[in-house]
């Protein structure tokens, strides 16, 4: 067997992860520690600087509520946010973020992230909600502020994180290895604070040969928090509320500046605009077929059902929106030549803020984003709560934002509290509050480290885990890499070896497995009963592969132990779009054998898996409004 040091850290208080709502919950942990003399440790598999969806720097702060300012209110973000998730949202979780994240931002820029402000004073709006940032370093000026309030012992990056640690019911810490050093790692804590992110590449991407593995979201987000709460045996919600977004075709480029901001239409091969050609069919989806803005899944299927009938390619009409912009300046020739620049720089920006790729991709073919139009085309699913998907743990509300109904089935104790004690989770790992983004996570990571560190003050006593119990996990992690040493050598080609599977193979697997039966890209997002049953079943068989996987080395190891994530998140997935019998947003995915949304549907599908005997539950939640 690898033999392994096996390196044990005790805390008070475990973060596992390092992103957004990581580095929202170091902040306000490091405070709440220090008042009550607890101690902190903080764990990410990256370097946090540039971990996470952020890692390449955002071009705008997807929430901002400016309550200060008088613009909105915590009712009007609930309701934008339930019109665009359905109907499906749980409106006691996003009021509880929608009143921390301008406090958030202000930090951010306190910190030093340039937001952009408009001549008269105030923020520039890129939409209602949203404001336009200098983004590139977003990440590092925010995890700057966490590393400092936490003091860099207390941090141990380049550690994976595999599992939980149990204590019966109780979650009691992480195990996990160093992807440098060989060290198996165990941390036992009085409370845990868990944001893994999402989940990438359990779909087949639509990049392919020189662009493979190229993706929205990032590729290193691979279902760590599903796996994590799924082994804890907490409860899952909205694990079928996969995100499509609509991005700019090959590289992958966000579109909402383009719609928002510069105001732009997309049109289709025939030059007409499916918004509103296709604006009948929002008649088959209400009451949310008629809210404002359209939601993000039936602007997709609209566009999608010009797709399917051979109406591409689609095209974001860049030019036509600065010309648009432009044309107010025409009467004053060299207003309208500074503006033309001006417009065509901020346009190169929003991409190289965020999205490097798709301004190489414009530059390497010959895009002139004020000359030329630009392909969108819908990308892969992926997991992620914190954007227009839902998929997350199961969390309590905060106390004061229940209605009588509410309380008893929203409301279990600590606020963002899985239904595993000592389990907090937050950004993607939190489900059914969709719309925080980066603002709302570090929030939410703020708000659920509040509530851990109580947790820890309240049940103090200390964790204990067993030796035999830390040698079986032990084993069970490092497995990949005794099968490559015992048995590599049975071929003369490492990577062609029946004897085993190797991690990239394994993925490619599950990915197919994905595309074809779950509603991927080449099945036009569509699934029905018939082929979601056979899609399970060959998802048992990988399963089964997936105790031969063999990994030569510790980098290979975390690619391992990321595609058993994944894997995990597909059958969550699978198992919930199953249970779940109607087809609730199109764009998203289409049911074809239940292709209409049922009123007594309108409710939470949840799931847990029951790690003692294997077991897999369904469950119906109810939706109540409180806003
Ligand atoms: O334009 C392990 N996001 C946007 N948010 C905005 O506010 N504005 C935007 O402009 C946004 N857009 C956008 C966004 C993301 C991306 C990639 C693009 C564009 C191209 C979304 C936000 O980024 C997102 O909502 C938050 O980052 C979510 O925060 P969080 O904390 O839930 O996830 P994370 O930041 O990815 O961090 C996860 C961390 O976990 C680590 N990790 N560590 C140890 N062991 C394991 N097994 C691990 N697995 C993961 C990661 O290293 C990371 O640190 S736009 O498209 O709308
Ligand atoms: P995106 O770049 O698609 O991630 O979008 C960024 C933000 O703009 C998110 O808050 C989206 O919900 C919003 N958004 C994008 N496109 C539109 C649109 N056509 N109408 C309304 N909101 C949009």
């Amino acid at each position: 067997m690898a033999n392994f040091e096996t390196v044990t850290v005790k805390s008070d208080l475990l973060l596992v992860g390092g992103g957004m709502a990581g580095c929202g919950a170091a902040v306000e942990a490091a405070h709440w520690a220090k008042k009550n003399n607890l101690s902190v440790a903080w764990v990410d598999k990256a370097a946090v600087d540039r971990s996470g969806a952020v890692a390449m720097g955002l071009s705008a702060i997807n929430q901002y509520v400016g309550l200060a300012e008088g613009d909105n209110t915590i009712s009007e973000y609930v309701n934008y946010v339930r019109n665009d998730l359905m109907g499906v949202t749980r409106e006691d979780l996003v009021a509880s973020i929608a009143r921390h994240v301008d406090s958030s931002v202000h930090l951010f820029e306190k910190w030093g992230l340039p937001i952009w402000k408009a001549e008269g004073g105030g923020y520039v709006h890129e939409g209602r909600w949203q404001l336009m940032i200098n983004g590139e370093s977003y990440k590092v000026i925010v995890a700057e502020a966490a590393k400092n309030a936490l003091g860099i012992d207390n941090i141990y990056e380049r550690v994976f994180i595999v599992g939980p640690m149990m204590n019966g019911d109780r979650c009691i810490g992480a195990y996990g290895f160093s992807v440098r050093e060989e060290k198996f790692y165990v941390f036992l804590a009085k409370s845990i604070m868990l944001a893994l992110g999402g989940a990438v590449h359990v779909f087949k991407p639509r990049s392919s040969g020189e662009g493979l593995g190229r993706a929205w979201y990032p590729p290193w987000n691979s279902g760590s928090s599903t796996y994590f709460t799924l082994q804890a045996g907490a409860e899952l919600t909205c694990q079928e509320v996969r995100f499509i977004p609509v991005r700019f075709k090959d590289a992958y480029g966000p579109v909402g500046a383009w719609f928002l901001l510069f105001k732009s239409r997309a049109t289709n091969g025939l030059g007409e605009n499916y918004m509103i050609t296709r604006k009948d069919e929002l008649q088959n989806w209400l009451p949310y077929g008629s809210v404002k803005p359209v939601p993000a899944n039936l602007r997709n299927w609209l566009m999608m059902l010009d797709v399917m009938e051979g109406k591409g390619p689609i095209f974001m009409r860049t030019e036509e929106a600065i010309q648009n912009i432009a044309n107010e300046y025409k009467d004053d020739k060299k207003a309208y030549k500074k503006k033309m620049k001006e417009l065509e720089s901020e346009a190169w920006e929003d991409f190289l803020d965020m999205t490097i790729s798709q301004a190489i991709l414009w530059a390497a073919s010959n895009v002139a984003p004020e000359e030329k139009a630009s392909e969108i085309a819908a990308a892969e699913p992926y997991f992620i709560g914190s954007h227009s998907g839902a998929s997350g743990a199961w969390v309590s509300g905060p106390a004061d934002l229940q209605s009588d109904e509410s309380n008893s089935e929203y409301h279990w104790g600590y606020t963002n509290m899985s239904t595993t004690k000592g389990l907090f989770c937050a950004g993607d790992a939190s489900g059914a509050s969709s719309h925080k983004f980066s603002s709302g996570s570090h929030a939410e990571g703020r708000v659920a480290a509040k509530a851990a560190v109580k947790f820890a003050i309240d049940n103090n006593d200390e964790p204990v885990a067993d030796d035999a119990e830390i040698e079986k996990l032990k084993a069970m992690v490092l497995a990949p890499l005794d099968v490559f040493t015992e048995l590599s050598g049975k071929t003369t080609d490492p990577h062609i070896n029946p004897e085993y599977i190797r991690p990239k193979m394994f993925m490619f697997r599950l990915q197919k497995i994905m595309d074809e039966y779950a509603g991927g890209v080449s099945a036009q997002f569509t699934t029905s009963t018939g082929l979601l049953n056979k899609g399970l079943e060959l998802l048992g068989v990988l399963k089964e592969d997936a105790e031969h996987i063999a990994a030569e080395d510790l980098h290979e190891l975390m690619r391992a132990w990321e595609n058993i994530h994944r894997m995990w998140q597909a059958e969550a997935h699978v198992r919930t779009i199953l249970f779940r019998e109607e087809t609730r947003w199109p764009g998203y995915y289409f049911r074809s054998d239940m292709p209409k949304m049922k009123e007594d549907w309108k409710v939470f599908a949840n799931c847990k898996y029951n790690p003692a005997d294997g077991e897999w539950e369904m469950i119906k939640r109810p939706i109540y409004e409180i806003f």
